[in-house]
Parts: structure tokens; C-alpha cells; sequence
């Protein structure tokens, strides 16, 4: 027996040893005691799959002090430290080993030395605490969608959320056998202090595409620690690359139409751009709101939900927008509250949840009062603008009956949202996949708002709203999804949405409920229900069925003069950004010749169009142009 394996035994008890013995799998074992004999726990507790180890997690996770009981059975908060609130961009790279070149837009340290750092932070920071190894499954169990994962963590909150947000994964692992085939978390949350993370100045995560193993050091926020969510997508993408289908940061969705009728939906929104939201809509289901896989069959695009919780923004979640996540919070039932403010009864409060702020209570920041600052004379918040909520989707009202199962739901309609104050309109549908996958996906921007560090209002490039987790090159990367889809295959339509229009006098065209209709609007036109206007740019809803739906789904008057203001075409604007988008692809060395011709297409129609009408074109004159001269788009 090797040295690791000894105090491996010695750091389990007889039932812990058992268990990963039970588990026949050589390079797991080896794995496990290696890691152990590095970070040098006092004791190890392997969980499997039963409810007894869920129950000790959770009870840990107070016991610990990570965790705090609110008034509300089943409800707990946790607080990441004051300067871990968000996912460290800086300090996440990948490993490379000498001969490996990823391009100058990853951030990437040598896999030598970047492996001596996170060795030496990670020597003998778990003296003195427990360790856990958990197994979980990416995907519905024993489904081709699994990637059986094993997360090793001393963080009782990390595992705590893996359980509410992940399937269990014990038994998978027994199915795998001795297959190499899984991805791996090594997690510390280092030296604590008041519950939370002392080092974070030491905060590191380090990628190792190569062996699919992940290192996470001296932090707890999910973005960074929980293996399973972002850290992961990373190590799919470029599996995912290899193997033939797509890992998309996505929502999935049932759309509800008429007789019954269901057919869901992807969608890619940048962070804080209304896709839990949009997954959560009144009068359809959900199956996720984050990550996605993407396969196909016989001609057809399923796809599944990596998770089965949601770990969502806890800001401007009230019981008008939000009543279901509303009635998830403010109901008994199992809810990781994260960086809100408690008061001295247990409640928690965040930004936008419609009630009156309390003078005083605790938050990420320590003892809270309303005039607080930092150290920059900033003034805090009562709760961050991060600030998250963890919960399962099993118990929700509206999750979709199909979550868990091992095919995957066949997708018909695919949406690309960010947020955008004076391009996009409310709703488009794309000619075909290649026109969508490059002027939609491909082409997404987001503006940054207060929630992100920096200036308002910053249009940032954010393909598939993957940017952040490509592990793969930008052009390879896109060439994955034009391949995805062959002319025979049954192509799922692409929309892209926005949700954030603006007119002349700076104030939204559109309000937050009218997603409602216009996801009612790509449902009939997957179905083949309705016609369209045909645009430079795509097809536009006709007013009359618009007008129908606002009366239908919301009960309300839809206006001529708004149908107008929200669908005219903005050509100017437009051109800029086919030109901002083409400026960045340029210098993408592998781009693909058919992307620009997609492009430059665009660019010609709008200029036909402009040398019409104008730069600004109402949806009745397009509709007018696209009868007219139909084959010149
Ligand atoms: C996002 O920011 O897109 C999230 C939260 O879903 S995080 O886990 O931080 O990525
Ligand atoms: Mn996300």
C-alpha cells in the first residue's frame, strides 16, 4: 500500500473506508489519497447517496458555523467574505503544460509552477478540520448526458449547495467502474474566521484541462468553489468539443401553447439579464435555468439540465415578477440564503424585494446599520448585489415533469438574450441556424449595469453568453455549433430577445412581464401557427398576433404606436455592431469564411433597406419593402 493509502485509512473510520472501497475504481482511490496525504485533514467522511449523509452535511454546515438557522424552518444564510462575493476572473486559470497554446485570451499559468502554488497553498490548510468526498452526476443519472463527478471539500456549505443544486452520484460511480471518465474538485475554503474565508488575498482556481481535475483555494463563493457549476462547464466545453455536442450556459424550458401543447426551449442570457426569470415564467415549466448539454439523435436536439437546483440572483425578487421564487423564500422548505441581510428575528431582506429596509442587522459586511461605508467611503448595501438563493427545483409548482429524464427534452427553439438599450427589438427569429448561431449567438453583447465593477452602460462581447467559460478557441468554438446542425436534421429555430429596449428618452419600451407574450410568439412559430415580417435581420412579429397575445396571456391592450416604437429597425445601430462584431472575429485566427459572409449579408440588406427608407424603418414599411422585394433578402 502506498504512503497515501495508509493515512488515508487511518483518516477514515471503518464505515467511511468501506464506502470508497465499495467504489472499485483504482484512479479514484488514488486520486482521493493523494490529495489527503497534500491538505492532511484530521478526519474523512465520504458520503454516498443516502439521506443520512445529505442530514449530516446540513447539520455540519451549522455546526461549522458556515451556515446560520433563519426563523423559517428549513431556511439557513451563509455569508462569503466581504471582498468573496463574485466569481475572482483574475485569479481563475487554466494549466498548461509547455506545449499546450490556448491564445492570448485565456488566462492560463504553466501547469508546473501553477500546480507548486496551488500544492504549497493547499499543504496542510485542512489540519485540524474535517475533509468530505462527494460523489454527484452532471446530467440525470445513467443517461448518455452523466459525467459522474467527485468534489473533495473541507467547506460543509460548498456540499451543503451541491446537494440541493446536483444529482447524487455514488451509485453512478459504481456503474462506471474502473473508467477514467469523471471530473474532480479539490476544494479548500482555508483558514476561517467568523465562518468565513480569512485568505482570500491567497484565492486561487486552477484549471487542469488535461486531467478534468479543478483546484479552488481560500474562498467560498459558489462561482469559485462549487465544482459542479462553472468550473465544470469549463472542463465540458472542451469534452464536449472533442465528443461532437455543445455545453451551453443555458436555461431549458416548456412553453406552453395551445391544446395542451408543450415544446421546449433553450436560452443564453449573460449574468443578470433576466434568464432565471425568463425560466421561470408564469404558465410554463422549467427544467433549468443555468447550464445545458446539448446532444442530438437521429436528427433531433435534445438537452438536459447539468442540475436540478437553481443558485440564483437574490435581487429584485418580488411576488409580482418572481411569485414563484417568492413563494420558494418566504415558505418552509430548504433555502441557502447567501450575502442578504438577517435581522435579529432571522428574516432575510434583499435589494428590490419590495418591503421596507431594516435600520439594522447582519450582512456580508458584519453588524449592519443604513449609513454604513466601507473603506472607500462607499456606501453598503443591506444585502450585495450578488447576493444569491439556493434551492431545488423538485419542490417548485412549475418544474417540468420531464427534469430528470435520461433522454433529455428535444428542443425546438433556441434564444440568445443580453442587454441592450437601442439594437435588438423585443423578439426576432433568425432565417436559419447558420443566421443565427453568427448574427445572434455569436454576436451577443451585454451592457454592464451596477451589479458588475466598473462603468455603466459598457457594451461587453459575450458569445453565447460562454465567454467567460470557453476552454476551447472563440473560432473552434463556434464552428461547434454551425456543425451541430446538418441540413437534413430537424433544425431548431433561433430567437434573440431583448428585454431591455430603450426609446429616445432613455425609458424602457417594454415592461418585465412581456416576456410572457413574446415567448408565446416563438412557440407558435416554432409550430409553423403563424406568419411573420420579413427584415434585414430576421423575421418580426405581425401586430395582430402580438396584439392577440398581450389580450390573451396578460390581459391587456397592446398599442399600435408601441408595436412601432419597439420593432422599428435600427439600421445605424445595427451596422455599427455587425462592424464591432466583425473587428472582433478578424482577430480570431480561426474563423470560418462563412461567418463573415453571414455578416456581410446582413450588412447588404440593411444598406438596400437604408437607401429606401431610411435609418430608421417601422415595422409596416418593412412589411411593405419585404412583400415588395422579397428576393432581395
Ligand atoms: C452566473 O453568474 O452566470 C451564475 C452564477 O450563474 S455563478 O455561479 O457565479 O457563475
Ligand atoms: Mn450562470
Amino acid at each position: 500500500m502506498q504512503d497515501g493509502h495508509v493515512l488515508l485509512v487511518k483518516k477514515c473510520n471503518h464505515e467511511n473506508y468501506r464506502k470508497l472501497m465499495e467504489l472499485n475504481n483504482t484512479k479514484l482511490h488514488n486520486f482521493i489519497a493523494k490529495y489527503n496525504e497534500i491538505y492532511n485533514p484530521d478526519s474523512v467522511y465520504i458520503c454516498d447517496d443516502s439521506e443520512k449523509d445529505r442530514q449530516v452535511i446540513k447539520n455540519r454546515a451549522v455546526e461549522n458555523g458556515e451556515e446560520i438557522n433563519l426563523s423559517i424552518s428549513g431556511h439557513t444564510v451563509h455569508f462569503d467574505g466581504f471582498n468573496d462575493q463574485a466569481r475572482d476572473k483574475a485569479n481563475t486559470k487554466y494549466l498548461l503544460s509547455e506545449n499546450t497554446e490556448l491564445g492570448s485570451n485565456f488566462n492560463a499559468v504553466y501547469k508546473g509552477s501553477g500546480l507548486d502554488e496551488i500544492h504549497r497553498y493547499l499543504k496542510d490548510i485542512m489540519s485540524g478540520k474535517e475533509v468530505f468526498v462527494l460523489f454527484f452526476c452532471l446530467g440525470p443519472t445513467n443517461s448518455e448526458f452523466s459525467i459522474p463527478c467527485v468534489q473533495i471539500t473541507d467547506s460543509s456549505y460548498v456540499a451543503h449547495s451541491e446537494y440541493i443544486l446536483y444529482r447524487r452520484g455514488y451509485e453512478q460511480f459504481k456503474r462506471i467502474g474502473e473508467s477514467n471518465h469523471f471530473f474532480r474538485y479539490v476544494h479548500s475554503a482555508g483558514v476561517l474566521e467568523k465562518g468565513v474565508s480569512k485568505n482570500v488575498d491567497r484565492r486561487r482556481v486552477y484549471i487542469d484541462l488535461e486531467d478534468n481535475i479543478v483546484y479552488s483555494v481560500n474562498t467560498q463563493y459558489a462561482g469559485n468553489t462549487v465544482g459542479l457549476k462553472k468550473l465544470s462547464l469549463r472542463l465540458a466545453i472542451q469534452k464536449a468539443s472533442q465528443e461532437g455536442w455543445l455545453a451551453e450556459h443555458m436555461l431549458i424550458m416548456g412553453v406552453h401553447g395551445p391544446d395542451g401543447r408543450k415544446t421546449y426551449f433553450t436560452g443564453a442570457f449573460p449574468s443578470a439579464c433576466g434568464k432565471t426569470s425568463t425560466a421561470m415564467l408564469k404558465g410554463e415549466t422549467i427544467i433549468g435555468d443555468d447550464i445545458a448539454y446539448l446532444r442530438k439523435k437521429d436528427g433531433k436536439v435534445y438537452a438536459a439540465n447539468v442540475e436540478c437546483g437553481i443558485f440564483g440572483i437574490i435581487r429584485d425578487v418580488n411576488t409580482i415578477d418572481d411569485p414563484v421564487i417568492w413563494e420558494a423564500l418566504t415558505n418552509e422548505g430548504e433555502v441557502i440564503f447567501s450575502n442578504v441581510l438577517i435581522t435579529k428575528e432571522g428574516i432575510p431582506y434583499w435589494l428590490g424585494d419590495g418591503r421596507e429596509i431594516p435600520e439594522k442587522g447582519i450582512n456580508y459586511s458584519g453588524e449592519w446599520y443604513k449609513e454604513k461605508k466601507d473603506s472607500q467611503e462607499n456606501q453598503i448595501f443591506h444585502s450585495h448585489k450578488n447576493a444569491r438563493y439556493t434551492v431545488s427545483l423538485y419542490p417548485r409548482e412549475n418544474v417540468d415533469p420531464m427534469l430528470d429524464d435520461s433522454d433529455g427534452v428535444e428542443i425546438k427553439g433556441v434564444i440568445y438574450g443580453g442587454r441592450d438599450s437601442s439594437i435588438w427589438p423585443p423578439v426576432q427569429e433568425a432565417f436559419h441556424w447558420a443566421h443565427g448561431v453568427i448574427t445572434m449567438g455569436a454576436s451577443l453583447e451585454s451592457e454592464t449595469t451596477s451589479a458588475t465593477l466598473g462603468k455603466e452602460g459598457v457594451r461587453q462581447f459575450n458569445p453565447m453568453s460562454n465567454l467567460d467559460f470557453l476552454s476551447i478557441s472563440l473560432g473552434k468554438y463556434i464552428e461547434n455549433h454551425l456543425k451541430f446542425i446538418d441540413e437534413a436534421d430537424d433544425q431548431p429555430s433561433i430567437f434573440s430577445v431583448n428585454y431591455f429596449l430603450k426609446g429616445k428618452d432613455g425609458k424602457y419600451l417594454t415592461s418585465m412581464e412581456d416576456k410572457r407574450v413574446w415567448i408565446k410568439w416563438m412557440e407558435l412559430r416554432v409550430n409553423g401557427d403563424i406568419n411573420a415580417i420579413k427584415t434585414p435581420t430576421g423575421y418580426i412579429p405581425d401586430f395582430i398576433d402580438i396584439k392577440r397575445l398581450f389580450q390573451k396571456v396578460l390581459g391587456k391592450e397592446y398599442r399600435d404606436k408601441d408595436y412601432k416604437k419597439q420593432f422599428t429597425l435600427r439600421i445605424p445601430e445595427n451596422l455599427e455592431k455587425i462592424e464591432r462584431i466583425s473587428d472582433i472575429f478578424k482577430k480570431t485566427s480561426d474563423t470560418q469564411e462563412i461567418f463573415f459572409k453571414v455578416l456581410s449579408e446582413q450588412r447588404r440588406r440593411l444598406e438596400v433597406v437604408r437607401a429606401e427608407y431610411g435609418d430608421y424603418v417601422t415595422p409596416d414599411l418593412l412589411k411593405k419593402y419585404g412583400e415588395i422585394k422579397i428576393n432581395a433578402f
